[in-house]
């Protein structure tokens, strides 16, 4: 439905339409947010927002720009305050044309002389000739496509001072010139003179602004034949009282505590802005692998035992400071830098040390008698947003470079480990690996992009046998991390689950068919498992 048709409607379904004066977007969507009818594209807000006066200072583009701001902001019709038309009866034409074509439900023109001032500046307000007025009327009627688009005939015979008598006969005027409403305009601080016109006059419809006689109620409208009521400019005069408080506050205090408090918070702007949908646009729409691709940190476990002249203070290792900044938040500052947002971490061990972090953190309580696969599984089946995504898990205790993070999504592989050369000098090599293919052995490449199968995985691997060592990130395809998911939740209900750890899962699953990729590197990454890796770290990382 056209808002034309929408304002038509709510015409009929409402004993008073009721609409609220703005200047631009996001006035409109707080106006439809707090359930009003429409918005009325004011003059005086409008002009006053670009710091003019309001007396035709602007251009007839100028307001059709704002007008249309709100229009689309919202899904209320708008009802553009169009002044004195901006010109003669040519003018009113093209604007008819311009407004009806951008969607805008019905504009109002003034019986007064261009350039006009707004109703309430002292001085002489100058009305136009009745017939010259009704020609604009008529003009306009007969210019509009729709049968919908609502015409309204503003009189300022009360605001002129010309009398009750020569406020009846104009209207009449603009009813025979085919006016679908008349808005009677007054600047008493008593609704009497607007009440007996209404009583007076019965031929259209009638609006009224009653900004100078705020007394005067919704409740009395109907029977006075009153169908619409403009709250013209209340959001300009309420947000520029909120302003001057805020910046008087700002200024004595000199800092934001105290004012903080009193405002909108962020979050209030970003859903107003529709930051929600902004998300949901990109997760539905934006194919970039950083978008789809979630990010888990298991973190749950103890401290590794040969850390402990670094670690005095029995600290997850992911806590653990090299050089002033932690293992967490250099790895956060890589994922970060890469778009990789999506962080999911699980923490067990002296989780309340995770307090701080804005992250999606699911708490393993039983963590002392869990792997570090069943915490990587219980954030994954925790939180819904893991589904439909493909998956990077790092280990809590590696530091690694983008680089690494370049290569996994460049890749196209469903289930890939990041390998690594075994390193025989920093000690201890858990996570060994036989791969299909030696690696290259003279170091001058970063990074290798040949197809790698890996064969076997694990704890108990002989180290002469071995050619890669695991470097602790792997990553799943959607399509890896269902069968990931699968796999586990059939150990976890033939009760086979507790001797599997995350290597030994990927052992099982190579062993049934799964095709797992090695992910050749040569360095870009390091372990702190022990004192002497820790050491190392220092030395590499400022
Ligand atoms: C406006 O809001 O610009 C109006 C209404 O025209 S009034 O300011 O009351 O004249
Ligand atoms: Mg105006």
């Amino acid at each position: 439905m056209n808002k034309s048709k929408i304002l038509r409607k709510q015409l009929i379904d409402r004993d008073v339409v009721r609409i609220v004066g703005a200047h631009d977007g996001l006035g409109s969507k707080l106006i439809a947010k707090s359930g009003f009818e429409g918005v009325w594209a004011s003059g005086l807000e409008i002009s006053a927002s670009h710091g003019v006066p309001d007396a035709n200072i602007l251009t007839m583009t100028d307001y059709l720009e704002r007008a249309c701001e709100m229009n689309e902001a919202s899904t209320l019709p708008v009802i553009a305050d169009c002044d004195t038309g901006y010109g003669n009866v040519n003018n009113v034409i093209h604007l008819v044309e311009k407004y009806e074509r951008n969607g805008i439900a019905g504009i109002c023109i003034e019986d007064k002389i261009f350039p006009k001032t707004n109703s309430f500046i002292s001085g002489k307000q100058e009305l136009a000739n009745i017939d010259e007025f009704s020609g604009k009327i008529e003009a306009a009627k007969n210019t509009q496509k729709s049968k919908d688009f609502f015409v309204i005939a503003r009189i300022e015979a009360l605001i002129a001072g010309w009398g009750m008598e020569e406020a009846i006969k104009r209207a009449n005027a603009y009813a025979d010139a085919g006016a679908d409403a008349v808005l009677i305009h007054s600047k008493k601080k008593e609704p009497d003179e607007i009440v007996e016109f209404c009583k007076l006059f019965n031929k259209l419809p009638k609006v009224v602004v009653p900004t100078t006689y705020p007394t005067f109620n919704e409740k009395e409208m109907p029977k006075l034949g009153i169908k619409i009521v403009i709250y013209a400019n209340h959001i300009l005069r309420s947000s520029i009282k909120a302003i001057n408080e805020t910046l008087e506050e700002i200024s004595k205090s000199k800092e934001l505590s105290s004012v903080d408090k009193k405002i909108t918070t962020l979050s209030e702007v970003f859903e107003l802005q529709g930051v929600k949908q902004l998300k949901h646009n990109e997760e539905r729409y934006l194919k970039s692998n950083q978008v789809n691709t979630n990010i888990i940190i298991p973190a749950a476990g103890l401290p590794p035992s040969d850390l402990t002249k670094s670690n005095t203070d029995k600290k997850p290792v992911t806590l653990l400071e090299i050089n002033g900044k932690t293992i967490l938040d250099r790895n956060l500052q890589v994922l970060n830098r890469n778009n990789l947002t999506n962080v999911f971490l699980t923490t067990g061990y002296k989780n309340e040390l995770f307090d701080s972090y804005k992250l999606k953190i699911k708490k393993n309580k039983n963590f002392e008698n869990t792997t570090q696969l069943d915490s990587i599984m219980a954030a994954v089946e925790n939180f819904s947003e893991t589904k439909n995504k493909s998956l990077i898990i790092i280990f809590s205790d590696i530091l690694f470079e983008d680089e690494i993070l370049h290569r996994i999504l460049s890749s196209d592989n469903e289930i890939s480990l990041v390998i690594d050369k075994v390193n025989k000098s920093l000690g201890r090599h858990n996570d060994l690996i036989i791969a299909e293919k030696d690696p290259f052995r003279d170091g001058r490449i970063l990074t290798s992009h040949r197809k790698n199968k890996i064969i076997k995985i694990g704890k108990t691997l002989e180290i002469k046998k071995a050619n890669f060592e695991f470097c602790g990130i792997s990553y799943f395809s959607k399509n890896g991390v269902e069968k990931l998911r699968d796999v586990y939740l059939k150990l976890k209900k033939s009760k086979k689950k507790e001797n599997f750890d995350f290597m030994a899962l990927i052992q099982h699953m190579i062993d049934n068919g799964q095709e797992i990729s090695g992910l050749e590197v040569n360095g870009g990454w390091l372990e702190v498992r022990n004192d002497k890796q820790f050491d190392y770290a220092k030395k590499i990382f400022e």
